[in-house]
């Protein structure tokens, strides 16, 4: 654990399709690099991601979320979100990101999917189109300047 602080994005509530592949991109960043954003890549949290912890009511939860996840970004190097799922909580953290002028690089699954306007047409955000899984580990390498 070292090196750079990488805030890794991946639908939570949008979806749990692509948790498997999430789980392999941090692992794959945290060879050399911190990755804050561990529980993205957790196979057992669901869509749902289980029971609101005793004492707090959903909506605290929520905040408590928001409030970590928003402090992890500032802290962040640069953001890293894999959006094949689409998921509003991430599409919030890119331009959340954008904002606080942190690097913000996208992969999708373009056989799988087609990206929103507003990813592909903000010229800020660094889009990296895959059409297989290994096409993303020698970007990562790029990316984290290995
Ligand atoms: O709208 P979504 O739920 O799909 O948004 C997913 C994004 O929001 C991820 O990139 C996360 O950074 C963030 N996010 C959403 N839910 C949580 C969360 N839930 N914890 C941390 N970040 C979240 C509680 C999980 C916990 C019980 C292990």
């Amino acid at each position: 654990m070292a090196g750079l602080k990488v805030y890794f994005a991946g639908s939570i509530r949008g979806g749990r399709a692509d948790a498997a592949l999430y789980k392999r991109i941090i692992e794959y960043i945290q060879k050399t690099d911190t990755v804050l954003t561990e529980h993205v890549g957790d196979l057992s949290l669901s869509k749902k991601e289980g029971s609101t912890p005793k004492g707090f009511s959903k909506g605290e939860k929520d905040v408590a979320i928001y409030l970590q996840d928003t402090g992890w970004l500032s802290d962040s190097d640069l953001v890293i979100a894999e959006c094949t799922t689409p998921s509003l909580g991430v599409g919030y953290e890119l331009a959340f990101a954008e904002k606080l002028g942190k690097p913000v690089h996208i992969f999708y699954n373009s056989t799988r999917t087609t990206l929103s306007a507003m990813l592909t047409g903000d010229k800020y955000f660094k889009i990296h189109p895959y059409k297989a899984e290994e096409e993303i580990y020698p970007a990562i390498d790029i990316i984290l300047q290995r």
